[in-house]
């Protein structure tokens, strides 16, 4: 088909369309024009990059199931890099003006990025979708952009979650050209690292039973085909529910980890048993909070959320680090976003005494945080988002140090390669709710901690997080990590008034990056006086 055949058929005009802090994201029915021109963006950039793999993942993450979106990545598994977002951006709103805009407006990319339109370089793309019903449809839409050059190869791997997709466009990139990559190294790779864990602690059993929700989504199908190739150990130990993933319309309904965080509730579906660890995947399984109930008689809820995750594997990992005598050497963070409660902060800082970073909300901002500032740069938004990313030097040190064993004691080899297996088991090229829950599991067997010595560390301040309709988000201009506004004018100065009458008070508002709302955050020393700040602030923005 020539070009404006296929521009007709899966263009439409009207919409309008932004790259945002997680790619195009919308209700689905806007969606084909955007996945068209992404297509031809990806190859792009595959032939932008000298032909390596870049990645396509179709998902809408959290969102209901009419929704779905498109999020491209770099070949080695990161987010699309910043300055390409404008050019996605661009070239979608082009497609959604006329033909002849779509037309001058690719030209005028390709030659700004010096490609020949005509070349018979090739292009490599790797795709995959999350498990929403538009999904195949979007995708034929994503490879009729994709076709529109003569020299393309596509790797579709069908359904996978978005870390899945993340770590294999690294494998393609990271093997021989040709070599064939299948979704089972995915598996066979964090499990042998689990294992390895599991030997060098001689872990018998868990000491606990874990139910992993899988909010309905692409994560059931993986999460029981992880569970079925481990072995015993963790095989036992681990089940799912909210596993429908044959049924698009339950996707995320009264489940999965936006749900959990944002009712402070258990998902449907779970009976919870105290001593018993629970957690929550989201609809692509690239965030993840975990929870338990007590043994009062009413079972109260309790969540461990981002915040704990990252405390957990902070300490953890400071503690190894010590024992293997690193720490003067390497350098370990904690990344944050304004949304991590105070009383988590407070305790990084003054009881671990590891220092922390606070970037704006979005994956990427604390990513290259981490990882710019970090030997060991831990990250997580409260919401379960995160990961920890280990750098080069780490590498390096952690291998010479284990190359010569023989003046070292038996204690600090054994710290030392359990950074290494650490290191490996945490998925490095994003925050990926399977290897984070693996992770966790390993950290608790270790550290030999109940759900509730984990959570008894600090606890959190009472807070609310709400959103407003107001008339025109984009004057919301933050500042600072999005702590303070800057518009409109007067604004930040009437919030700080309000919040300095609460004991341990903090709020902020922000304009969203994927919804038309903004949103304010509180937290104070009690319940009440959260509620009423939230209301105050709110009261603001009116
Ligand atoms: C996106 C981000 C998430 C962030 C959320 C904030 C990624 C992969 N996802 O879902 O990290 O917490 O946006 O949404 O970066 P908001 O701007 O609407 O508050
Ligand atoms: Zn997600």
């Amino acid at each position: 088909m020539s070009l404006q055949e296929l521009y007709n058929k899966h263009c439409s005009q009207g919409n309008k369309y932004s790259y945002g802090t997680s790619g195009f994201r919308m209700h689905n029915s806007v969606l084909d024009t955007v996945m068209f021109s992404t297509g031809i963006v990806v190859v792009l950039r595959s032939l932008y990059l000298k032909s390596q793999y870049v990645g396509v993942m179709i998902t809408a993450s959290h969102n209901p199931p009419q929704d779905n979106g498109v999020k491209i990545v770099e070949p080695h598994g990161e987010m699309l890099v910043q300055d390409w977002e404008p050019i996605a951006t661009q070239l979608a709103n082009a497609a959604a003006t006329s033909f002849q805009e779509f037309e001058s407006t690719l030209h005028s990319i390709a030659k700004k990025l010096d490609i020949d339109l005509a070349t018979d370089e090739r292009a490599n793309v790797v795709v995959a979708r999350d498990s929403r019903e538009s999904g195949p449809r979007l995708l034929a839409a994503l490879k009729a952009g994709i076709s529109v050059f003569s020299n393309t190869n596509v790797v579709d791997f069908g359904l996978l979650t978005t870390p899945q997709l993340h770590f294999l466009t690294h494998i393609l990139n990271s093997e021989e050209p040709g070599s064939a990559v299948d979704e089972s190294q995915y598996y066979s790779y964090f499990l042998s690292k689990w294992d390895q864990l599991a030997e060098l602690y001689h872990l018998e059993s868990l000491p606990f039973h874990l139910t992993i929700d899988c909010a309905n989504g692409v994560g059931a199908e993986k999460a029981q085909r992880l569970i079925q190739l481990a072995k015993p150990l963790l095989q036992k130990s681990l089940s799912t529910t909210n596993g429908q993933t044959d049924k698009p319309e339950l996707l995320n309904e009264s489940c999965g980890a936006d749900f959990v965080k944002t009712n402070q509730f258990f998902p449907a579906n779970c009976t919870p048993e105290p001593g018993q660890l629970y957690c929550s995947f989201d609809g692509d399984a690239d965030r993840v909070v975990f929870y338990y109930c007590d043994s009062s008689a009413e079972k109260k809820f309790h969540l461990l959320d981002g915040d704990k995750i990252a405390i957990l594997l902070a300490k953890l990992l400071a503690k190894l680090l010590q024992d293997a005598q690193l720490t003067a050497a390497l350098s370990v963070g904690v990344v944050q976003t304004a949304y991590a409660n105070g009383s988590s902060t407070k305790y990084i800082q003054e009881t671990l005494q590891i220092p922390v970073s606070c970037t704006k909300t979005g994956v990427k901002h604390l990513h290259h945080e981490a990882v710019s500032k970090y030997d060991i740069g831990i990250y997580f938004e409260a919401n379960g988002h995160g990961t920890a990313v280990f750098s080069p030097k780490f590498h390096s040190l952690v291998e010479e140090s284990l190359a010569t064993t023989q003046e070292k004691s038996e204690s600090q080899i054994k710290a030392l390669k359990s950074l290494q297996l650490f290191s490996q088991l945490i998925n490095q090229t994003v925050g990926d709710a399977i290897s984070d829950m693996l992770a966790v599991i390993a950290a608790l067997c270790i550290m030999k901690l109940t759900p509730e010595q984990w959570d008894s560390w600090y606890q959190d301040l009472p807070n609310r997080l709400t959103k407003a309709i107001v008339p025109d988000r984009s004057v919301f201009v933050s500042t600072n990590a999005e702590r303070q506004l800057v518009s409109p004018e007067g604004l930040q100065a009437k919030i700080d008034a309000i919040v300095a009458q609460y004991p341990q008070g903090r709020s902020f508002v922000r304009a969203s990056g994927t919804e038309d709302a903004v949103r304010i955050y509180a937290e104070a020393d009690t319940t009440e006086n959260a509620v009423e700040l939230s209301s105050r602030v709110a009261e603001l923005l009116k």
